[in-house]
């Protein structure tokens, strides 16, 4: 059954499953969705999805929304080996929750709230925003100490959506260069299969996005 997904590329979340389904072989039919136009909030995108936004699925009729409990269903249902992404053991599943919802309730809105102002009003950031996305970096690279993911030495489903949300800051060109363990893990992460496509995508869409 042909999984479609309804994304931006520019959009973090929508990366995350895009990264996803890379990850465990899942060939996606994607149609992208002009957010800058208003595209997801014409009556036939609300008709699927009333809380407009992307990523949004549809599965042959089964519509859901939300990335990370879209990736869940994705590696539950597509991924041969689902628990090596999301493991059952509770402690490794507990960290990994940890981490997507740090990411949902504090990392990503940091991101956020610094890159509104630069891409819907052409200004720059405030200092409080400015702030607290510089906490939350030192924060996340202090979380990454002396591991290679972000909920231990094994790559999980946290690190697509960290991955999508740190993304974020190449489309700003955020230097980033000072938070050695975020470097590293980004490293790792764009060398896994097809990863550095989508980031690549990202910044052509990016590029085009600022010269228009
Ligand atoms: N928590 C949601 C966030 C989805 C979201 O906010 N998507 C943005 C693009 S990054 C969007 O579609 N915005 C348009 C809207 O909400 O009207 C997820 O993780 O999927």
């Amino acid at each position: 059954m042909p999984v479609t997904l309804y994304h931006n590329i520019l959009s973090a979340p929508c990366r995350a499953v895009m990264m996803c389904a890379k990850t465990i072989g899942l060939d996606l039919e994607e149609k992208s969705v002009d957010l800058f136009s208003g595209e997801h909030m014409k009556p036939e995108f609300l008709a699927m999805n009333p809380c407009h936004c992307v990523p949004t699925i549809d599965e042959d009729g089964f519509i859901m929304w939300e990335s990370r409990a879209i990736n869940i269903y994705l590696n539950d249902k597509y991924c041969k080996t689902p628990e090596k992404l999301y493991p059952k053991n509770p402690e490794k599943r507990a960290q990994i929750n940890l981490m997507l919802q740090y990411d949902l309730c504090s990392f990503n809105p940091a991101i956020v709230g610094y890159m509104a102002p630069l891409l819907f009003a052409k200004k720059d950031p405030d200092e409080e925003a400015k702030k607290k996305l510089a906490d939350q970096l030192e924060t996340f690279d202090k979380m990454l100490e002396g591991k290679k993911y972000v909920a231990g030495n094994e790559l999980s489903l946290a690190d697509f959506t960290l991955g999508g949300s740190c993304g974020m800051l190449g489309i700003v060109g955020y230097d980033t260069s000072s938070y050695k363990n975020i470097v590293a893990w980004r490293d790792r992460m764009v060398a896994l299969p097809g990863i550095k496509d989508i980031q690549e995508r990202m910044m052509a869409a990016a590029a085009a996005m600022q010269s228009s």
